[in-house]
C-alpha cells in the first residue's frame, strides 16, 4: 500500500471539507449555503490543486538541484481529458474527497461531470502524449511535455437532422480560471517570423526584421500515481510583443497596428482539426466555418512558434547547469511526436551556430545526439511537406540551414556551399556521402533528398526528422517494419538498421482501467489480494487473474460488472440523447476518428447486411438471433467530404433500422455525437466487442484496441498495427481476425486499378447492400453516390476484398457468444494478458534505450 510520500495538505475528510469551504468563501467569494454543482466542483478542484502545487514545486526544485539528464516530449497535441478524478486517484485521495463532498451535500459523480475536457488533440497521437506524461510522472522520470495552449480545442461535433456533421468551436477556457494550470507570465520568449537572413563570412547568419511574437508559458501539473513526483507540461500562448505596433499606431495607421497584434494572438487560437492530412482543402466541399484555417501558413507558424519557444527554454535551462555545449546531449533528450516539431532540428542548429558560435560539424553532432523521432504513419498522403517558397518567406534562416544540411558534406568547402545555396540547387548531385556509397544512383539521390522537386518544391519533413535524429521509431512491430521497408527504406540502406527501432504504444492503466472502470479495478485488487497501488504500476500482475477464469463465482462477478457498465452507458445515452438502449444485447463499439482507412464504412455496410438478413428471416428463425447494439462515435475533419458522408449514412441507416418493429429488438445502431476522452471512458468498459478494422498496413498501432481489451472487451479486427501484438499476448483464440494481410494489399490495389472486377462479381452480398442504399432505403440514394463510388471504382481501402471475411468474423462472434461461460473466460483471459500494453512499459523503453534517463524520486 502506498504510504511514504503520501503526506499532503488534505489527507483526512475533515481537512478536505475545511479546505473546500475555505475555497468557496475566499477563492470563489461565494456563500457555502447556496452553492451549485459547478461552484462545488471549482472549490473542490482548487483544494486538490493546493496539493498538486506543493508536490509540483518540490519536484521541480528537486530536479533542478539534482540536474539529471531530462527528456522533453514535443507534441502539438495533448489530449488530456478531465483532470479532477485522475488527480484524486493518483494522489490516493478519492475516498476522502468523495466523503467530504457528500458531507457538504453533493454527489461526487455530479461534480466530476462539471469539468470540461481539455481536448487539445485530434485522436491517437494526442492521447498517446497524455498517457506518456502520466507514465513518466508515475515512473518518477524527469520528463517535461511541451505543447501549445490553444484557446479552442478540437471542435464540438453536432449532428444535424439530416445526419450532417456540424462543427462548433470548443472554447474550453471560457468558464473562467482553469485550476489545473499555472500561468507563468514571467517565463516568456520572443519568436521571430519573416525578415531577412544575411550570411556572415564566418558561417553564421544575421536574421533580422520581420515580426516578433511573444511566447508565454502556462504550466500544467501532471501528478504521478502514488508518488510525490509531479511533472510539468508547459504550454505556450502567443501574445503580441507590445500591445500593438506602436510605430504604426503613432503614424496613425491604427488598422495595421491592431492587425499585427491580432495576427500574433491568432497563432495559438485553435487546434488544427485535421489528422493525417493537411492537404484536403481542395476536397473541402463543406460550406461551414474552419475556412479560415485552409491556409497552410498559420499551421507552419504554430509549429515554429512552439519549437522555438520550447528550445529557447530548454537551452536556457541547460545553460543554468553551467556545462559546455559539447555535453548538451548528456543533459537533454528531445522526442519529436511525429514530424510536427521537426523544425526543432534546424532551430537547434541556428541557436548553436548563430548564437553560440559553434562550428557546423560540432553543432550537427550535438543535434543528432539529442533529437529522437517517432513516426506515426506510413500513409503517403499523411507525410508532412512544406512548400519551399513558404519556408523561405516565413523562416529564411531555417531554409538556409536546411539547404546547408542538404549540401553539407566532407567534400564541400564553405565556398562551394555558399555558391550552391545562392544558386538554390537542391538535389545532391556531387560528391555526397550517398553518392559515394551508391555511385551513379541518381534515382536514389532524388528519392532521399530533403527537397522534393515539383512546383513548388517541397521540404520533406520525415526525411529531415530522420537524418537529424539519433533514433527513429515506429509505434508497433508491423508499423516499424513498414517504416523501414517503405518510406525510410533508402535511409536504412544508407545509415544501417541500428538507428531504426520499435516502441509499441501503450496506455495508462490508471485512466483506462482504475478510473473508467472502478468496479473492475476493485474486483482485480480483491482477487489478486494486492493493493491497486501495486498492480497499477506493474500491470503484468494481471496474469494472476488467469486461474480465476475457471472460477464460477469470479466469472459471475466479472459478468455482473460488465452488465453494470452497459447500464451506465445506457443511462448516459438516455440522459444525453433521450434514447433507450437494450442492455440485454451484445454491445459492439467502433469509436475513433472517421477516416476511409479505418473503414467505418465497412462496419455500417456490415450492419446493413445484417439488417437485410434479419428482414428475410422467419419469426422463428429470428428467435435464435442474439440481439446486438452497434455504437459508433468519432469526428471527421471538417473538410473531409467522404468521411462526413459516412457519418450521414450511419445516422440515416440507424434511423431506419432502429424504427423497424420486425428487427429492433435484435439490432439497433447509435451514432453518439461529439466523441471525447470522457465519452470514451463510459463506452470502453461497456463493450463486448470493439472493432479495429483498418485495411492491413494502414493503422500504425491503434491504442483504443488496447483500452477495450484491458477492460475485458474482445477484439474484432484486421491483422494490422498493435492488433497483432494484442493477439499474440491474449491468444489468437480470444480475438476475431479477418481480412487480407499486409503483403497482399499492394497487389490487390494494383488489380483494382488495372483489372477491375465489378462488385456484383467480386462480392454479391456487398453489391446487394450498395444497391439498397442507392435505391433510397436510407433516404435519397443519390446523396451517397460519391461514397459508394469510392468502393465501386478504385476501392483503395479494399472493402470489396474484405467484406465476406468480415461478415464471417461477425458470425464467429455470434457463435462464440452463445456459450456465455466460455465468452466470460475469454474476457477474463484477455484482461489478464494485457500487461504489456501499459504505457509504463513503453515509456521505460524510451527512457532506457533512447533517452538514457533514470528515475529521480522526490522524497
Ligand atoms: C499534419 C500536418 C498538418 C495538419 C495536421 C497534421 C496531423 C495532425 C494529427 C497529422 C497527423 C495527426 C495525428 C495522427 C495520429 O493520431 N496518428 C495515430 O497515432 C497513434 C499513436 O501512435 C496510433 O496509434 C495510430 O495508429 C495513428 O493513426
Amino acid at each position: 500500500v502506498w504510504k511514504e510520500g503520501s503526506r499532503s495538505v488534505n489527507t483526512d475528510v475533515s481537512s478536505v471539507t475545511k479546505s473546500i469551504v475555505n475555497h468557496v468563501q475566499t477563492s470563489l467569494a461565494r456563500q457555502a449555503y447556496n452553492l451549485d454543482n459547478l461552484g462545488a466542483y471549482q472549490a473542490a478542484a482548487l483544494s486538490v490543486r493546493d496539493d498538486l502545487i506543493l508536490n509540483w514545486n518540490e519536484t521541480q526544485m528537486h530536479y533542478t538541484r539534482k540536474a539529471p539528464k531530462r527528456a522533453y516530449y514535443l507534441s502539438l497535441e495533448f489530449l488530456m481529458g478531465r483532470t479532477f478524478d485522475n488527480a484524486l486517484l493518483n494522489l490516493g485521495l478519492k475516498d476522502q474527497y468523495r466523503e467530504g463532498v457528500t458531507k457538504l451535500g453533493f454527489n461526487m459523480e455530479d461534480l466530476l461531470e462539471q469539468e470540461r475536457d481539455a481536448a487539445l488533440g485530434n485522436g491517437g497521437l494526442g492521447r498517446l502524449a497524455a498517457c506518456y506524461l502520466d507514465s513518466s510522472a508515475s515512473q518518477e522520470l524527469p520528463v517535461w511535455g511541451y505543447g501549445l495552449r490553444y484557446q479552442y480545442g478540437i471542435f464540438q461535433q453536432l449532428i444535424s437532422p439530416e445526419g450532417q456533421q456540424l462543427e462548433q468551436p470548443d472554447p474550453w477556457l471560457a468558464g473562467g480560471e482553469n485550476p489545473w494550470e499555472l500561468p507563468r507570465l514571467d517565463v516568456s520568449y520572443e519568436v521571430r517570423f519573416y525578415g531577412t537572413a544575411e550570411r556572415l563570412p564566418d558561417g553564421r547568419a544575421l536574421w533580422q526584421g520581420g515580426q516578433e511574437v511573444l511566447a508565454v508559458a502556462y504550466d500544467v501539473m501532471v501528478p504521478g500515481c502514488y508518488t510525490k513526483n509531479t511533472n510539468n507540461l508547459r504550454l505556450w500562448e502567443s501574445k503580441p510583443k507590445r500591445g500593438f505596433d506602436l510605430n504604426s499606431f503613432n503614424a496613425g495607421d491604427y488598422e495595421h497596428a491592431v492587425e499585427s497584434s491580432n495576427s500574433a494572438a491568432a497563432i495559438t487560437s485553435v487546434l488544427y482539426p485535421n489528422d493525417h492530412t493537411n492537404n484536403n482543402e481542395s476536397r473541402d466541399r463543406s460550406q461551414l466555418s474552419y475556412t479560415h484555417l485552409v491556409g497552410k501558413e498559420l499551421r507552419l507558424k504554430q509549429q515554429y512558434f512552439w519549437t522555438a519557444a520550447s528550445l529557447a527554454d530548454i537551452v536556457r535551462r541547460f545553460k543554468n547547469i553551467g556545462k559546455p555545449f559539447s555535453e548538451f546531449p548528456d543533459y537533454v533528450a528531445i522526442q519529436l511526436n511525429d514530424t510536427h516539431p521537426t523544425l526543432a532540428i534546424p532551430e537547434l542548429m541556428r541557436i548553436l551556430i548563430d548564437e553560440e558560435e559553434i562550428p557546423w560539424g560540432k553543432a550537427w553532432d550535438i543535434v543528432t545526439n539529442t533529437v529522437f523521432y517517432t513516426n506515426h504513419t506510413v500513409l503517403p498522403e499523411a507525410l508532412e511537406k512544406w512548400p519551399v517558397p513558404l519556408m523561405e518567406h516565413l523562416l529564411p534562416r531555417h531554409m538556409q540551414i536546411i539547404y546547408d544540411i542538404v549540401l553539407h558534406d566532407e567534400g564541400f568547402s564553405c565556398k562551394v556551399h555558399r555558391q550552391a545555396v545562392l544558386l538554390k540547387s537542391t538535389v545532391l548531385t556531387k560528391s555526397s556521402a550517398v553518392e559515394k556509397k551508391f555511385p551513379g544512383d541518381r534515382d536514389r539521390l532524388a528519392r532521399m533528398s530533403l527537397i522534393e522537386e515539383g512546383f513548388p518544391k517541397q521540404v520533406r519533413m520525415a526525411h529531415l526528422a530522420c537524418i537529424g535524429s539519433r533514433k527513429v521509431n515506429g509505434v508497433a512491430e508491423l508499423h516499424s517494419d513498414l517504416v523501414k521497408t517503405t518510406i525510410l527504406k533508402d535511409f536504412v540502406e544508407f545509415e544501417g538498421q541500428s538507428k531504426f527501432s520499435n516502441v509499441t504504444n501503450g496506455i495508462t492503466p490508471r485512466r483506462w482501467l482504475d478510473q473508467c472502470n472502478p468496479e473492475l479495478s476493485a474486483l482485480i485488487s480483491k482477487t489478486l489480494k494486492v493493493d491497486k497501488s501495486v498492480w497499477l504500476k506493474d500491470l503484468d500482475r494481471l496474469k494472476g487473474l488467469l486461474p480465476y477464469a475457471e472460477d464460477v463465482e469470479f466469472r459471475k462477478e466479472w459478468a455482473a460488472i460488465k452488465q453494470r457498465n452497459k447500464e451506465r452507458l445506457a443511462h448516459h445515452v438516455e440522459t444525453t440523447l433521450g434514447l433507450t438502449v437494450n442492455t440485454n444485447a451484445m454491445f459492439d463499439v467502433q469509436i475513433k476518428r472517421l477516416h476511409e482507412y479505418k473503414r467505418q464504412t465497412l462496419n455500417i455496410l456490415g450492419v446493413i447486411h445484417r439488417y437485410l438478413t434479419l428482414k428475410q428471416m422467419s419469426a422463428a428463425e429470428r428467435k435464435k438471433v442474439n440481439p446486438r447494439v452497434v455504437f459508433f462515435a468519432g469526428k471527421a475533419a471538417p473538410g473531409y467530404y467522404i468521411a462526413k458522408l459516412t457519418i450521414r449514412l450511419i445516422v440515416n441507416a440507424a434511423r431506419i433500422i432502429n424504427a423497424d418493429p420486425d428487427t429492433r429488438d435484435l439490432l439497433t445502431v447509435y451514432f453518439l455525437p461529439d466523441y471525447s476522452v470522457s465519452l470514451a471512458e463510459v463506452l470502453i468498459p461497456s463493450s463486448d466487442i470493439s472493432q479495429h478494422i483498418s485495411t492491413a498496413g494502414t493503422e500504425a498501432s491503434g491504442t483504443s484496441n488496447m483500452k477495450f481489451c484491458l477492460n475485458g472487451g474482445l477484439l474484432v479486427g484486421t491483422v494490422d498495427g498493435a492488433n497483432i501484438e494484442i493477439a499474440e499476448a491474449v491468444g489468437e483464440n480470444n480475438v476475431f481476425f479477418f481480412g487480407h494481410l499486409t503483403p497482399a494489399v499492394e497487389d490487390l490495389r494494383y488489380q483494382h486499378m488495372y483489372r477491375p472486377v465489378p462488385v456484383e462479381e467480386k462480392c454479391p452480398a456487398l453489391a446487394k447492400v450498395l444497391d439498397k442504399i442507392s435505391g433510397g432505403m436510407f433516404g435519397d440514394g443519390g446523396v451517397y453516390e460519391p461514397l459508394l463510388n469510392t468502393i465501386r471504382q478504385n476501392d483503395y481501402y479494399l472493402i470489396t476484398e474484405d467484406f465476406d471475411s468480415y461478415i464471417g468474423a461477425l458470425e464467429m462472434v455470434d457463435q462464440a457468444y452463445l456459450d456465455k461461460e466460455e465468452w466470460i473466460k475469454k474476457s477474463i483471459r484477455t484482461t489478464a494478458n494485457m500487461g504489456k500494453f501499459s504505457s509504463d512499459r513503453a515509456i521505460l523503453e524510451y527512457a532506457e534505450s533512447f533517452w538514457s534517463i533514470e528515475p529521480v524520486k522526490v522524497t
